[in-house]
């Protein structure tokens, strides 16, 4: 059996497992004794340890395959002149695909209204707002002041920006440059078969994380936010499945169907990990191995991506926008929402692919249109499951635009993109 397989079946496993848990949990038909000895020695004991390992089994590999990986790219892309229109594109689709998620978003909330009477509904934990960086703030941070604690904090546009200076640098380097060339790609070698070694027990952490995960939802918030809850999913299927299939087949006439059954894998990754920057490795090698995009590309576009392009963040961010306003019968008016996607297009920019950032960007959107933040923390009830099927989206829409940009640049295998491998996570 295949690794590919094996890690989904150890999704649906994890889930299966999760929801009993947590039927035994709220039913207690099980008695306090048994109920106690799963929550303690397994959600929050063994599951949770073997999850917590995974997680940090997949951040171990990222600063060192994104920083290399991208110098290899950078070189490489350096010696031709189209470095920049890449990254224009590349940017340009981000941002693009972004503002339609979160328009589409506004529409569908605007349509069913999930907010009108909820007026009682009272939040399910308090909501204490961290401090938001200011757009202006948010593009210093950009630039690093010191690359050794850019890569000790996992800063992702700071090891982006110094990976790219350094490889522009080796390839105008003569033959020091071809030395260092030759040694980094021979170290990103090395780092890939480290994500190889790693994945293997990838089935392992996946139904650790989702047993633990799906045990602790609070099922009775779902009910209660039903309609906004319902909203979301409708939105981030439409752009999952519709937005990015159309631009798929208008942008590069690929077939949308063979990317999602061969991103799989990073998708697991995502729903499990809740984090496109822990998905890195996985979102990478999958698209690099199974999609045929060359690393030249990957290896900027899909860390770029994983900080800058988050649709399923903006979907959430739009949604929960409109339901509060609703909530609390505030009317920002058509130039408030089109605040709301601009803040929530720019918001994504600064903010790292890990678990429930969504929340915190939201608070800056809300903040812009002046809408109350204590909105957040009746939301925050279902937030945990949605972001798990939002990090989905955000890593799916990355590997979208990654392709288009990979085929319109060539520097992508048509063979390999329908070669029909479905099992190569990372060899
Ligand atoms: N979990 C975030 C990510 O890693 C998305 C979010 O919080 O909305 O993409």
């Amino acid at each position: 059996m295949g690794l590919t397989t094996k890690i989904v079946l150890a999704m649906l496993l994890g889930i299966v497992v999760g929801v009993l848990f947590n039927f035994f949990e709220t039913s207690q038909v099980l008695g306090a004794g048994i109920t106690g000895f799963i929550n303690n020695y397994l959600t929050e004991g063994l599951f949770d340890i073997i999850g917590r390992i995974f997680i940090a089994s997949l951040k171990l590999m990222v600063v060192p395959l994104v920083l290399v990986s991208l110098i290899c790219g950078a070189c490489a892309l350096s010696e031709g002149s189209r470095v920049g229109v890449l990254a224009g594109k590349t940017l340009a689709l981000y941002l693009l695909t972004t503002a339609a998620a979160i328009s589409l978003a506004l529409m569908l909330a605007l349509v069913f209204q999930p907010g009108v009477g909820m007026e009682g509904v009272q939040a399910a934990v308090a909501f204490e707002p961290k401090p938001s960086p200011s757009l202006s703030q948010v593009l210093v941070d950009i630039f690093p002041s010191n690359p050794v604690d850019a890569m000790a904090k996992g800063n992702m546009l700071q090891i982006i920006v110094f990976a790219l200076l350094m490889g522009y640098a080796i390839a105008r380097c003569g033959e020091p440059g071809r030395r260092m060339a030759s040694f980094f790609n021979d170290l990103n070698e090395v780092i890939m078969r480290m994500v190889g070694v790693l994945m293997v027990f990838a089935p392992y952490g996946v139904f650790a994380l989702l047993a633990t995960k799906i045990s602790q939802l609070g099922t009775e918030a779902i009910f209660q936010l039903g309609k906004y809850f319902l909203v979301v999913l409708l939105a981030l299927a439409l752009h999952g499945l519709g937005v990015y299939s159309l631009l798929l087949k208008l942008f590069s006439g690929l077939s949308p169907l063979e990317l999602l059954k061969k991103m799989r894998p990073a998708m697991v990754f995502a729903f499990s990990t809740s984090s496109s920057a822990a998905t890195i490795p996985v979102t990478l090698s999958t698209v690099e191995k199974r999609l045929g995009v060359d690393n030249k590309v990957a290896a900027f576009t899909v860390p770029l991506g994983a900080t800058v392009n988050m649709d399923g963040t903006a979907i959430m961010q739009g949604v929960a926008t409109a339901f509060i306003a609703q909530m609390y019968g505030i009317d920002i008016g058509l130039s408030g929402y089109l605040t709301v996607i601009l803040t929530a297009t720019l918001a994504s920019i600064g903010t790292a692919g890990v678990p429930g950032v969504g929340l915190i960007m939201l608070a800056m959107v809300l903040q812009q249109v002046g809408l109350p933040l204590e909105g957040i923390a009746i939301v925050m009830g279902v937030d945990r499951l949605l972001d798990m099927v939002r990090t989905v989206v955000n890593i799916t829409g990355d590997s979208v635009v990654t392709t288009i940009v990979a085929k319109s640049e060539g520097y992508f295998s048509k063979e390999v993109y329908y070669d029909g491998n479905y099992d190569s996570v990372a060899s």
